[in-house]
């Protein structure tokens, strides 16, 4: 039922006969058309009524902190409901704490929608000193798929359709939708206010691939003598998930997960290579991709990573422009996964000749050799706890509770979780993407706690909780179900850093001994310390049987983990010798 500003107050209510409607009023009306009932912010000038409203008319919306953590829920929320996630910011400094997060969409290609206030336009382009005055779609522009500015309320609905196209069509992304203040208070007729909101059909339109390009991707994938498919967060995202398995199995093809396409089939599947990630890399002939892209998280497909095999590349993905952007794709195959692995499985019949029997025991034997290298290292019980044997106490718990939402951030803290912990259904692991960036932390917890109802595991590095921990206070608030685990090594990769000159503390270090379970005490919601694995695994269930807001503080060895994690090689080195 549509609101108008007669039934709640707004312009024009004093006369019940006028049936009008307002800019608050149309805006709200068209997400809610749209099926965007959840509004992730901060509000603020000009927005405060409208988000007031928003929930008055029973639309979800949470308050945040900072907005780039509502940015970051905003961005999540949009990976796991293929809906745009909305979020709300005020103009000039709310509405840049935002835009750190819609770009990170962008870059990610999740959808979202970054509503801001601005202020007047007449003012704002003559430089004349508005309140929190600035360009805000020419400076969001460059840094989303699109942004529009809606200027008259009769054009709220249009504006709105707009975003949501642009956000989920294709390869979807970030889009921003800069409404200045006055058109809140815009007055319409309400009918003709209602006949101009658009309700969006088809938004993402099923994307077919070719015959031909399905021909040759399969020509190329026969004859192959060491196949090799990487799944990436694209694939995930698809909620393709019965095709992609059926390519999967149906190829007999060893697969190696990206980071968040873990669980798309579980890490314990017999053709999972993720334990045999270099051998498989290194030697695979024929490597199909399906929603990953060739970037410094698969080192751009050439070099040492890639040993000496000769590969062909198949790749799988709805922006045609990602074929070629760092090698030769020999057969693109340009669609949705969900249209493109049906496609490919039709394809094959009903006599797909299995993946070669000695390469796929090849990758089996060298998978096993690696789990079973690490497995006691995970059953240590030491105090200070060192990565593994925590991590080895989250892994059960993960594998008990597979419904679980695990976000993860930090460097050792995310490189080693990653390795370990594996995952058993889709969408379950959501971390720091394609920029690797710290600060997704509280806001992913929040959005998966929100958009799916499951209990949430935040499995943090000391820092990277540091980025967005104040929204320990939003979580309790809302009373959601979200267990983080802090890994206080006392610092950055490690607490053990000394300034060899004297006087500050060492660039990467902390408080020794900081008690992260205290903040969450703050508020309401559990802190627990904790320093060894037996500890970690008692507070951990509590948690999750409870669905309390809960902090752990899990003491690390200051001394265990390595410069970066796993991507210390990315670090610059000088040539001059260190002083
Ligand atoms: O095959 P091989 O033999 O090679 O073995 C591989 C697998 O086969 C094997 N494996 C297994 N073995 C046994 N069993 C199982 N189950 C298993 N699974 C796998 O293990 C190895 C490794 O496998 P993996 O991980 O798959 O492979 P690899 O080679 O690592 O993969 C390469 C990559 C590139 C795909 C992978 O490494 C990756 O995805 N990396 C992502 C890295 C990343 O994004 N890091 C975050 C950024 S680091 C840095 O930038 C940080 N900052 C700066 C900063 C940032 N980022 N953002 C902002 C806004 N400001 C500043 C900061 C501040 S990190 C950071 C904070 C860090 O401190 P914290 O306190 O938070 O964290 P701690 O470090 O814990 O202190
Ligand atoms: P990862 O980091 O896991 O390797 P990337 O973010 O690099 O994954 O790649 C995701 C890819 O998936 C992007 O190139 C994007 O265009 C593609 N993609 C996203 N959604 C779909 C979809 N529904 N169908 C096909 N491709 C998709
Ligand atoms: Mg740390």
């Amino acid at each position: 039922m549509p609101t108008t500003a007669n039934q709640t107050g707004a312009a024009g209510a004093d006369d019940p006969q006028q049936d009008l409607t307002d800019g608050f009023h149309l805006m709200i009306d068209a997400l809610k058309l749209n099926g965007l009932t959840t509004i992730y912010g901060v509000p603020g000038i000009p927005i405060t009524d409208f988000g007031r409203m928003a929930q008055a008319a029973g639309i979800r919306v949470l308050s945040f902190r900072h907005e780039q953590s509502a940015g970051y829920a905003a961005s999540i929320a949009g990976f796991l409901t293929r809906k745009p996630g909305v979020c709300l910011t005020v103009s000039a400094p709310g509405f840049l704490n935002g835009l750190t997060a819609l770009a990170h969409a962008t870059t990610n290609c999740f959808p979202m929608i970054l509503i801001s206030g601005s202020s007047e336009r007449e003012i704002v382009d003559l430089q004349q000193g508005d309140y929190e005055e600035m360009d805000q779609l020419a400076i969001a522009k460059p840094l989303c798929k699109a942004a529009f500015r809606v200027l008259h309320a009769q054009d709220i609905g249009i504006g709105l359709a707009r975003a949501i196209r642009a956000a989920v069509s294709g390869r979807p992304g970030g889009v921003y939708l800069d409404l200045p203040a006055k058109l809140f208070g815009q007055v319409m007729n309400a009918k003709a206010g209602r006949k101009s909101l658009v309700k969006v059909v088809d938004a993402a339109p099923a994307q077919l691939p070719a015959p031909e390009a399905v021909k040759r991707a399969l020509d190329v994938l026969k004859a192959a003598k060491k196949p090799l498919i990487i799944l990436g967060k694209g694939a995930a995202y698809a909620q393709a998930d019965d095709a992609i398995r059926a390519l999967v199995e149906t190829s007999g093809a060893p697969f190696l997960p990206m980071s968040m396409a873990k669980g798309l089939l579980p890490d314990t599947h017999p053709q999972c290579a993720g334990a045999a990630r270099s051998l498989v890399l290194k030697e695979a002939d024929v490597v199909m991709l399906v929603g990953a892209r060739l970037n410094w998280l698969l080192s751009h497909g050439k070099g040492k990573t890639w040993g000496d095999t000769p590969k062909q590349f198949i790749q799988i993905d709805i922006e045609p422009r990602e074929m070629d952007s760092n090698v030769g794709i020999v057969a693109p195959v340009v669609g949705d996964i969900g249209s493109c692995a049906a496609a490919l499985v039709a394809g094959m019949g009903g006599h797909w000749p299995a993946a070669p029997a000695d390469w796929v025991k090849t990758v089996a034997s060298k998978r096993d050799d690696n789990v079973a290298k690490m497995a006691p290292r995970l059953m240590n019980n030491n105090a200070p706890m060192d990565y593994h044997g925590a991590l080895g106490v989250l892994r059960s718990i993960v594998k008990e509770r597979p419904d679980a939402i695990l976000v993860n951030e930090g460097a050792n803290t995310l490189d080693l979780a990653r390795g370990v912990i594996d995952m058993h259904r889709p969408r379950k692991r959501i971390d720091v993407g394609t920029w690797g960036v710290m600060g997704i932390g509280m806001g992913y917890a929040i959005a998966a706690a929100v958009e799916t109802g499951k209990p949430v595991l935040a499995v943090e590095g000391d820092s990277a909780f540091g980025f967005s921990g104040m929204e320990v206070e939003t979580i309790c608030r809302y009373r959601l179900p979200v267990c983080i685990v802090i890994f206080n090594n006392d610092g950055i990769y490690r607490g053990t850093d000394v300034n060899p000159a004297g006087g500050d503390a060492a660039t990467t270090v902390f408080v020794k001994g900081a008690r992260y379970d205290r903040m969450m005490e703050a508020f309401g919601g559990v802190g627990v310390h904790v320093t060894t694995p037996d500890e970690l695994k008692r507070a951990v269930n509590a948690a999750m049987d409870s669905g309390q807001p809960t902090l752990i503080n899990a003491v690390i060895d200051p001394a265990a983990g390595s410069e970066s994690g796993r991507i210390g090689n990315l670090n610059p080195q000088s040539v001059l010798k260190k002083k």
